[in-house]
């Protein structure tokens, strides 16, 4: 088998992040974010691709890429979470484990919609309130659990 790749997706407005509302969403930015994942990945022989899209057709395209075969998909699903059902599909013809990852508590947020993810039934895990943590420690379970199953 070739390498396998963990898919850290991100979707819209995400590219500002460490710009727009730090009190809620912190002051790091994706390259930090990637740093992190690199960081959960040195050395296990998983690859990481790492992308963000404000176009929904684009992240369908990824997903589909991802479909056969991935390591895994960790996706913050941003504004998709309420009314992307394309990406709903797309994330349910994945044969690997998917973990939803949002930087806020979405069930904490002011707005009451935030909390009704269209993606949470049909992903493996979510970590939601953890900020750009959430993110490594998607990977840090995925990596466990491939262990653990390998033993
Ligand atoms: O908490 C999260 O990670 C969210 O998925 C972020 C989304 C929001 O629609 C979800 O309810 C929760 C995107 C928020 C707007 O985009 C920004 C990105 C970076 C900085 C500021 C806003």
């Amino acid at each position: 088998m070739g390498q396998r790749f963990i898919h850290i997706l991100n979707v819209p407005n995400l590219d500002l992040l460490g710009v727009r509302e730090p009190e809620i969403y912190g002051r790091d930015t994706l390259a930090d974010v990637k740093a992190a994942c690199l960081r959960e990945l040195d050395g296990t022989g998983v690859g990481l691709i790492f992308r963000q899209t404000n176009a929904e057709h684009e992240m369908v395209g990824w997903l589909h890429e991802a479909r056969i075969g991935a390591f895994g998909i960790v996706i913050n699903p941003a504004a998709f979470s309420y009314a992307g059902y394309s990406v709903l599909d797309a994330l349910k013809m994945c044969d690997c484990p998917i973990i939803e990852v949002h930087l806020s508590n979405i069930h904490r947020r002011e707005e009451e919609w935030r909390s009704r993810s269209i993606m949470t039934r049909s992903v493996t895990a979510m970590i939601s309130g953890m900020g750009v943590d959430g993110y490594a420690l998607a990977v840090r379970h995925m990596l466990r659990i491939d262990r653990r199953n390998a033993a």
